[in-house]
């Protein structure tokens, strides 16, 4: 029995290092993808599992990736990818992580990275009640998370 389930684990671990999957992409855009949208990330919601990584696109200049403090999951370190930088960032722990670009957020300009199963049911109420929200940022985080969850 002890046997078995030291040759499971090990089979788990090769197998988890094999499957390690390559960084999902987040483009930063000036317009679109949407017909006359503009300043926003694409895709604007991703789902990604625990471990996953999440590679920023600077495909338009001028932006750059912050946490949107008032939802940011208690305990997570921030993620910041600076102006006009290319950025990998891996998540390792379950949770709905809202960024956003510091110039255009107040247009919309923002994403949710959702790990593992996290609950996005929960994140839409708070969203409604989040402080120091701009009104676009707030709708579009909610349209994400409503539409996705
Ligand atoms: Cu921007």
């Amino acid at each position: 029995m002890i046997r078995f389930l030291l040759t499971a684990m090990l089979a788990t671990t090769s197998l988890s290092a094999v499957a390690a999957e390559p960084a999902a992409t987040v483009r930063e855009l000036n317009r679109g993808p949407g017909q006359d949208e503009t300043f926003a990330y694409d895709p604007a919601i991703i789902r990604i599992p625990v471990g996953g990584s999440v590679r920023f696109e600077p495909t338009d200049k001028g932006h750059n990736v912050t946490p949107i403090q008032s939802l940011w999951p208690a305990g997570a370190p921030p993620v910041t990818v600076p102006f006009n930088a290319e950025g990998t960032v891996t998540f390792e722990r379950p949770g709905v992580y809202p960024v956003q670009c510091t110039p255009h957020a107040g247009l919309g300009m923002v994403a949710l990275i959702v790990v593992g199963d996290a609950d996005l049911a929960a994140f839409v109420p708070r969203v409604s009640s989040a402080s120091g929200l701009a009104p676009k940022a707030k709708a579009k985080l909610s349209a994400l998370a409503g539409a996705a969850g």
